[in-house]
């Protein structure tokens, strides 16, 4: 009897204690939240300064990224697409063609995802700058890849791969399945970036994804691509200050989508569970002709009195035809473009007018 008094005694004791520290643990654990809860996740992008460089910084800030942006060094600095957002970026030094200086950023910064923009992204220019094509936008991403490798192998690594990789047709639509067939020495390059990021996922068993995006656009798009080019010519002649708009080819057909779309499937893809490849695309295809005929009619012009064709413009080789099938982002990732052809257009528009007035 008494030895079962004691055991019962001991027995409240240690519920007594076992209470007193989950009174302890549940009152530091709400007046001290633990600290991962609050870490910030730290993504590198690489081409930060470009279009999609600028529309992925916004995305991840606004997810509560800590956003560190590589810049290369200029002689005139370029911050023009990222100066509203740079007092919440971290922008550092390096450059795609220096190794060195991306282990170094990796092992200050110890990014957890890094997205690979940055390239010698113009197709024509490919042709006139062929070995600094190949150099940047081939060898640049086995630097990269090479440099996650060495400093921290469970870097989620995004490749921004290309529709331009199919180059002549083989089949329409385009899916992550198509027989390649670049047709520029920027297609080509780009296709080894896409088979380097395979092969080191398969080789060191890295978390790499390539998005094979088709073209993607914006009032942020560089000046010498078509869209935006046709966009402030239109803007230009509307204000009266220019009387015509030469171009290339008109025939040429794009799968083009919204810039700020895509940025989101590129961040959608390191969230998965596992690695993999997709194409990027809106599933409809417009000519040249096309995007020139809105953007003039958005402004009451006709494009036939303000075009020229003009032979600098052509390509030695083209790709005629380029319309992808998102179905697998569509799919896998919940993925889909949101802004319709005609819009895109429009506020391409709308905003190179709004830019000139703003000069004048
Ligand atoms: P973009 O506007 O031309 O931007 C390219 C970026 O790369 C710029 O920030 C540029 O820096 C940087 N860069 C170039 N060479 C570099 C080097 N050696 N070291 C470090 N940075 C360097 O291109 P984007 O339209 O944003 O496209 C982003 C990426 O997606 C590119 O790789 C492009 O090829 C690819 N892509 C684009 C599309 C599209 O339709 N936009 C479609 C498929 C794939 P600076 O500002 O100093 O020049
Ligand atoms: O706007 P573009 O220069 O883009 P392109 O060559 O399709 O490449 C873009 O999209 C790729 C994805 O497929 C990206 F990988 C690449 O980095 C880049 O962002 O030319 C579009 C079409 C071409 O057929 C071109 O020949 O427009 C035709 N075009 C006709 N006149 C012209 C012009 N292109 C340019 N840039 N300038 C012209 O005067």
């Amino acid at each position: 009897m008494r030895a079962s008094l004691a055991g019962d005694e001991w027995h409240q004791r240690q519920h007594s204690t076992v209470r007193t520290l989950l009174c302890v643990y549940l009152f530091v654990r709400l007046t001290h939240p633990i600290k991962e809860n609050f870490v910030k996740k730290r993504a590198l992008i690489t081409g930060i300064t470009g279009q999609d460089g600028s529309y992925l910084a916004e995305l991840l800030l606004s997810k509560g990224y800590e956003v560190i942006g590589m810049v290369r060094r200029t002689s005139t600095i370029n911050f023009e697409r990222i100066k509203h957002i740079q007092d919440r970026l971290t922008l550092v030094t390096g450059d795609l063609l220096d190794e060195v200086s991306l282990i170094n950023l990796l092992r200050e910064h110890r990014p957890q995802e890094l997205y690979n923009l940055a390239a010698q992204s113009f197709v024509q220019t490919s042709w006139a700058q062929p070995v600094f094509t190949g150099e940047t936008t081939a060898l640049g991403v086995t630097r990269v890849l090479d440099a996650v490798r060495i400093v921290d192998p469970s870097i989620r690594f995004y490749q921004a791969s290309s529709s331009e990789m199919f180059g002549k047709v083989q089949a329409v639509p385009q899916i992550e399945s198509t027989p390649f067939y670049p047709r520029s020495p920027y297609g080509v390059a780009k296709l080894y970036g896409h088979w380097i990021t395979v092969n080191y996922r398969e080789s060191y068993q890295l978390f790499a994804c390539s998005g094979i995006l088709f073209n993607h656009e914006s009032p942020r798009r560089g000046l010498e691509f078509v869209t935006r080019k046709i966009a402030h010519g239109v803007a230009r002649i509307k204000l009266g200050l220019d009387s015509e708009l030469r171009l290339g080819t008109l025939d040429a057909q794009r799968d083009w989508g919204f810039a700020g779309d895509y940025v989101e499937a590129m961040w959608l893809m390191l969230q998965q569970a596992q690695p993999d490849d997709y194409v990027v695309a809106t599933g409809e295809t417009h000519a040249v002709r096309e995007f020139c005929e809105l953007a003039f009619g958005h402004v009451g012009l006709d494009y036939r009195e303000y075009v020229v064709m003009d032979e600098r413009f052509m390509r030695p080789a083209e790709v005629d035809l380029l319309i992808g099938d998102p179905a697998k982002a569509r799919a896998q990732l919940g993925w889909q473009p949101k802004t319709p052809f005609p819009d895109l257009v429009r506020s391409m528009v709308d905003a190179d007018l709004k830019l000139l007035k703003e000069q004048q």
